[in-house]
This record gives structure tokens, C-alpha cells and sequence, in this order.
């Protein structure tokens, strides 16, 4: 296994310990995600009770696959605990998330939990937000308008294909991949990129981690 995967391996598993018995918990996406809920799946066969709100429905099939209970957001009014994962991660443990597309679903499990645990290998640690591009989701209705307010402030900006084709996340929307010259009021950048209209959310997640697993090849370290 490659150095990088092996990190995402050891952060990954590592967040299983958090996870007590009859936990409702929200489940993250991403490749180091995949780690959680392969040690979760073996816990779950092993009889540890748990349910799952899962943030895409990549995540979603692959619970299912995996034998994980699911169940929705509107299923619950607050869950224990979410694992996901980040694009970028700032010393004051600000996130840049959206590389996968599920920012919007992500944003809203994250806010539905008590406590919000973020696995990454360290690659994803930065000084300074902004170096991977900020995602946002927006409208599809008018993008083009919604693309030249967000010019407007300053970034260089890609839609998001797939195939060639505009890339559709989970529910009906465009994502606009946003390279800044470096973040370093992240409020300030989500708060006037909400005020935009047919901006559904950004991949600014401000204070928003409460732990931070790092897995390096050989270890892992806990932010806090
Ligand atoms: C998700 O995890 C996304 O927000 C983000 O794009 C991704 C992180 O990447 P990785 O696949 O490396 O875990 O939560």
C-alpha cells in the first residue's frame, strides 16, 4: 500500500474508536471515509449497535454493501457523532471540504452532530486555507450569471465536469471549483459567497471540527 493510502488507513480506522454502543452517527465520504466504515462494518458484525446517516449515495451503497444500518436525516433529530473526511485543513482546524461533491449533505450532517471528527492523512494540513480549490454548489437554473457574480470576487473558477459533462451532485446541482490566492478570512469568503444568489452552500467548514485524526504511514495524531 502506498504511503498516502496507508495514512488514510490509520486515520480512517482510528476514528472507530469514538463510536460507542446504540450511537446514532453521520458517515462521511471520501477514501480515508472508506477506511471508517470498513473497521465499522467488522465492529457491526462483531454486535456493536449503531445507525447511520451516510452524506452521499456513494456512502450510502456502500453501507448498504457493508451491511451498516442506515438510516435518513429526517429520521433524527441529532446525532452522537459524524466521521468525515477534508480537502484541506488549517491550523485552526478550518476545512475546505467538496473535493467528492458532497458539501451541501456534509455541511447539514455535520451540523446535526454533538461531535465532529475529521479523518485525513497529513497531506491535508495547510498554514493558510485556499491552495486546493474551494468548492461551492450552486443552482443550475442561471449558473452562468451565478459563475460571473462569483468572478466578481476575485477567484479563478471551473465548473466541475464529469465525462465532459457538467457534474450533477447528489441533489440536482453544479459544483464551482474556486481557487483563491489564499483564504485567510474564511467567514468573510462563505459569508459573501451565501449572499450570492443560486449559491446553495460552500466547502467552508469554519470551526466546524472538534477532532482531527492525521494518519502518517506509520501513526496517527489527534488535533483538538
Ligand atoms: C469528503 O472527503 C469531502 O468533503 C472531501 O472531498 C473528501 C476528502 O478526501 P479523501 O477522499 O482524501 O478522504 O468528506
Amino acid at each position: 500500500m502506498k504511503p498516502e493510502e496507508l495514512s488514510k488507513k490509520l486515520a480512517g480506522e482510528k476514528a472507530v474508536d469514538y463510536i460507542e454502543q446504540d450511537m446514532l452517527i453521520g458517515l462521511g465520504t471520501g477514501s480515508t471515509v472508506f477506511w471508517t466504515m470498513q473497521k465499522l462494518a467488522e465492529r457491526v458484525k462483531e454486535g456493536l449497535r449503531i445507525q447511520a446517516v451516510p452524506t452521499s449515495t456513494a456512502t450510502e451503497e456502500l453501507a448498504r454493501k457493508l451491511g451498516i444500518p442506515l438510516l435518513t436525516l429526517e429520521d433524527v433529530k441529532e446525532l452522537d457523532l459524524v466521521i468525515d473526511g477534508a480537502d484541506e485543513i488549517s491550523a485552526e482546524l478550518d476545512l475546505i471540504k467538496g473535493g467528492g461533491g458532497a458539501l451541501l449533505r456534509e455541511k447539514l450532517v455535520a451540523l446535526a452532530s454533538k461531535k465532529r471528527i475529521i479523518v485525513a492523512d497529513s497531506g491535508k494540513l495547510t498554514e493558510e486555507l485556499g491552495g486546493f480549490p474551494l468548492p461551492i454548489e450552486i443552482v443550475r437554473f442561471g449558473w452562468e450569471q451565478t459563475f460571473s457574480r462569483v468572478l466578481q470576487l476575485g477567484c479563478q473558477i471551473t465548473l466541475r465536469e464529469a465525462e465532459n459533462t457538467p457534474f450533477i451532485t447528489d441533489n440536482g446541482n453544479y459544483i464551482l471549483d474556486c481557487k483563491f490566492d489564499g483564504i485567510t478570512d474564511p467567514v468573510g469568503v462563505h459569508q459573501q459567497l451565501k449572499l450570492l444568489p443560486g449559491v446553495i452552500e460552500t466547502g467552508l467548514f469554519v470551526q466546524l471540527a472538534d477532532v482531527v485524526v492525521v494518519g502518517f504511514p506509520d501513526r496517527f495524531e489527534l488535533l483538538e
